[in-house]
């Protein structure tokens, strides 16, 4: 699925997030930035241990809940990862809505401060975090395309999807935040 948003592009693709070409690619991490599972887990295996010898090193103190931190991507096709910590889910009343929203926001900061054209998003939070996966949609999705419109940039933003259940609710929050 594609949307042109101005200059730029919203794209659903299903796949694996460590395959793709683009200058940036978004990890879910933990606070620690302590490597994991999911596609934390992916990501470090692909990319190779320099990844969180690197986060080790520049971020000791680790990442806060609702921001983002960058690095170099090893033996990945990308040129950054931006290491983003999404909230745990605890009902939704404990701020997880704008956690979600503002560790979004900060990768689309980075990609600009880092002059990336295309960026590459997971769908963070909505795996071993627990958020509900079409809300975790609706807020990545409203955010990227709240950010986008305002900045007109970065030209791509890609999310990727590992299956079509996760696809299908992004395309599902996509048709509604789009006006037709
Ligand atoms: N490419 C794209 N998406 C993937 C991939 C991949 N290679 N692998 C999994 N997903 P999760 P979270 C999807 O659990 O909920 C880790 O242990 C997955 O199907 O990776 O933010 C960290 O260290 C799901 O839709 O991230 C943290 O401790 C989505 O990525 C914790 O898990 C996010 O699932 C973070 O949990």
């Amino acid at each position: 699925m594609i949307v042109k948003l101005g200059p730029c592009r919203l794209e659903l693709v299903q796949g694996d997030i460590t395959q793709q070409h683009v200058d940036a690619i978004v990890n879910a991490a933990n606070s620690r930035l302590a490597g994991g599972g999911g596609v934390d887990g992916a990501i470090h295996q692909a990319g190779g241990p320099e990844i969180l010898r690197e986060t080790a090193a520049k971020y000791p103190e680790g990442c806060a809940t609702g921001n983002a931190v960058v690095s170099t991507a090893g033996n990945l096709p990308a040129r950054f990862i931006f290491h983003a910590v999404g909230p745990i889910w605890k009902g939704g009343r404990q701020g997880e809505p704008e956690q979600l929203a503002s560790a979004c926001r900060a990768c689309l900061f980075h990609a600009i401060e880092h002059h990336c054209d295309s960026i590459a998003f997971p769908a963070i939070s909505a795996g071993a975090y627990g958020y509900p996966l079409d809300l975790a949609a609706n807020n990545l999705i409203k955010t990227t395309m709240d950010f986008v419109r305002w900045h007109q940039k970065p030209a791509l933003v890609r999310f990727v999807l590992f299956d079509q259940g996760t696809w299908g609710a992004f395309a599902r929050a996509v048709e509604e935040v789009v006006p037709r």
